[in-house]
């Protein structure tokens, strides 16, 4: 495990943060992985290879496309299954999404109506 060091100079404050619960899991970089996504019904955009990436994800989420559409993940946790989602966008608005998960995988999805079906999908492998 790769426990952060603390430094002298740390405030209480900032201990306290250090030692809020965290599903961290070791080796997690500092920096999010930034992906941008375009999502759009022409391309069905996120029907792609599995995306791979380590700790922290920032998605950075548009709609391209002419109908409304989202970005949601689903997948399990400790056994739990989770959902989160963005709003629903207009076309043309932009948002995102940071998410921070123990390694696996998970699906990555279109949640607007039969999207998801038709190809908006795609794995995410957090490694
Ligand atoms: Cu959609």
């Amino acid at each position: 495990m790769n426990k952060r060091m603390i430094v002298g100079t740390l405030s209480g404050l900032a201990l306290l943060a250090v030692a809020m619960p965290s599903h961290a899991q070791d080796s997690t970089p500092a920096q999010p992985t930034a992906i941008a996504l375009k999502l759009s019904e022409w391309t069905m955009g996120m029907d792609m290879a599995p995306m791979k990436v380590k700790g922290a994800v920032m998605f950075n989420v548009e709609n391209a496309g002419k109908f409304p559409h989202a970005l949601a993940i689903e997948g399990k946790i400790g056994g739990q299954d989770f959902e989160i989602s963005t709003p629903v966008l207009k076309p043309g608005e932009k948002t995102t999404l940071m998410v921070k998960l123990p390694a696996g995988t998970y699906n990555i999805y279109c949640p607007v109506g039969k999207h998801e079906a038709q190809g908006m999908k795609a794995d995410l492998v957090i490694e």
